[in-house]
């Protein structure tokens, strides 16, 4: 199983060397690929020196900041394209420990011999999860969009937005990734909606989240916006769908 760890960076500075390390001992055979959306703070130029150290370590570089969907699309079809098994999100900031990355992969390959996982999803809010030096006003934020979109799209999920995942390639070639639109939190439940439509199989498996010690957040009201605007136009046209069928 060959396995690719998608690392989307915007001003990841203080953080990109630490993580790829983080990722490289933990999962010595793993490729990584850092995709960088023009970092005005030199991001982009450090991956370019980890890469050339390390024959592991990729570095795709986008023309300027156009949100997380579009970095983990474009990374997505290059990793397809050069034909990984196993697809990863984690993000820069230390927030998805790569020390837990064995616990997805074990699900997307399993080596009892069982069933692969199409999408495993690191999860804080099943047991066993955990998130680390959230404020409670952030948690009740990211508890309270999970539920709504579980119930809005009918999701048995319990963690919808999460960003630490493995997808099998073979599965994403089911997702339609050029239709794809979405971009912060919304990328995700996007991506896990079209999942479950698509007859995948999801699993989830316990993680904790730590928060960022360093460099800033990129989420903003906006983000948080657009996921609960796309998730009610799911929701709804869903729900016209099914009345369109029954009728
Ligand atoms: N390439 C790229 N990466 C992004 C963009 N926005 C966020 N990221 C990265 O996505 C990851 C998660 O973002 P973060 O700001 O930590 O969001 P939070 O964890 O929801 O607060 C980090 O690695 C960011 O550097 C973007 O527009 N382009
Ligand atoms: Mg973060």
């Amino acid at each position: 199983m060959t396995v690719l760890v998608m690392i989307p960076t915007y001003n990841e500075r203080d953080n990109v060397e630490w993580i790829v390390g983080r990722v490289r001992a933990a999962q010595p055979d793993a490729h990584v690929l850092i995709v960088d959306d023009s970092s005005p703070d030199g991001t982009g130029e450090l991956a370019d020196a980890l890469a050339s150290a390390d024959q592991n370590v990729h570095v795709l570089h986008r023309a300027g900041k156009e949100g997380l969907g579009r970095a983990y699309i474009d990374a997505m079809r290059w990793g397809v394209a050069h034909g990984y098994d196993v697809l990863v999100e984690l993000d820069a900031d230390g927030s998805h420990q790569p020390e837990q990355l064995g616990r997805l992969l074990e699900k997307s390959e399993p080596s009892d011999g069982s069933a692969p996982v199409d999408l495993v999803l690191g999860s804080r809010w099943v047991p066993g999860g955990a998130v680390e030096n959230w404020p409670a006003r952030r948690r009740l934020i990211s508890r309270a969009g999970s539920a709504y979109a579980r119930v809005a799209l009918r999701l048995n999920v319990r963690d919808v937005t999460g960003g630490y995942r493995a997808f099998r390639a073979s599965a994403l070639a089911k997702l339609d990734l050029g239709t794809v639109h979405s971009h912060g939190y919304a990328f995700q439940v996007d991506m896990l909606h079209r999942a479950v439509c698509a007859g995948l199989t999801v699993a989830e498996v316990p993680i904790t989240f730590v928060e960022r010690e360093r460099g800033k957040s990129k989420m903003s009201l906006g983000i948080v916006a657009e996921a609960m605007l796309r998730v009610t136009w799911w929701g709804v046209s869903r729900r016209g769908e099914r009345n369109t069928r029954r009728a």
